[in-house]
């Protein structure tokens, strides 16, 4: 009963930006459960198909798109083409996102737009035309990857923290919107996680890598497998009910003030 909950098998999940780290992780996650997986990249076709062939080489049934998120004609297109090459899609995760470590009173407007562009608006054109499929089938999953920055600040991430703030919003309003529908969306909010993102703040000697996990309750940076089980419980029959959630997955980072460092 149990197993039958969580199983995706006969599911197809495409999962954005998942050519490397959390969103490699979260695929991984899907695929073990039986999902078939398509990934998309933007950067190059042979980044994308290194990336599928390390899915496969984990037995999991996988095809990669090369498509912009941002761009609303393109993602359109690799919708279509997604649903007759490989199928229906039955679950999305939002996954590719950007972050530019800037402060607020340097930042170049340009860099501001591309990152609202990308870690908000790119998540609204991406789920339109596939919700619009979801809500005609009625069935969905959809995941929008959120942030710590979806409920708090920190200094250099301003149009970061904007954006994953705007998208807990407009997962809540997704939610509202297509529930009806038994279209579920949700959100799963990472702490802090070891990823290439995170590697020019992890560095020895950098006195952010010792405040994480001194600001984290359970004293360590995420392992990217670390989010697979909340994927896949969003994505599966289990969650059927939940809609309209961000879990965060951080290692109790937003249950606590903190603590000095000189505390144990
Ligand atoms: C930062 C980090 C974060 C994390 C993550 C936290 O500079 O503060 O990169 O933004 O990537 O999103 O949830």
């Amino acid at each position: 009963m149990s197993t039958q909950l969580f199983d995706l098998t006969g599911k197809v999940a495409l999962v954005t930006g998942a050519t490397h780290g959390l969103g490699m992780s979260m695929a991984v996650g899907l695929g073990k459960a039986g999902a078939t997986l398509v990934i998309n990249g933007h950067s190059s076709q042979e980044k994308i198909d290194k990336a599928v062939e390390l899915y496969k080489e984990q037995g999991i049934n996988a095809y990669g798109y090369r498509f912009d998120v941002t761009n609303e004609s393109e993602a359109e297109a690799a919708v279509e083409k997604i649903e007759s090459e490989v199928g229906p899609i039955d679950i999305l995760v939002n996954n590719a996102g950007i972050i530019r470590r800037i402060p607020l009173l340097e930042m170049p407007l340009d860099e501001w737009e591309n990152v609202i562009r990308t870690d908000l608006t790119g998540v609204f054109i991406m789920t339109k035309p596939v919700a619009q499929r979801m809500v005609k089938r009625r069935q969905g999953k959809i995941i929008n990857v959120c942030s710590m920055m979806s409920e708090l600040g920190r200094n250099s991430v301003g149009a970061y923290a904007a954006a994953k703030g705007g998208l807990k919003m407009l997962t809540r309003n997704m939610a509202t919107e297509w529930a009806k529908h038994n279209v579920q969306v949700n959100g799963i909010g990472p702490g802090y996680f070891a990823t290439s993102q995170t590697a020019p703040i992890r560095v020895d000697g950098n006195p952010f890598n010792e405040f994480i996990v001194n600001r984290t309750p359970a004293g360590r940076w995420g392992d990217p497998d670390d989010l697979q089980g909340t994927t896949v419980f969003l994505a599966s029959n289990a969650s059927n009910f939940v809609t309209g959630q961000i879990v965060y997955v951080d290692g109790g980072i937003l249950a606590t003030i903190g603590k000095p460092s000189n505390e144990e």
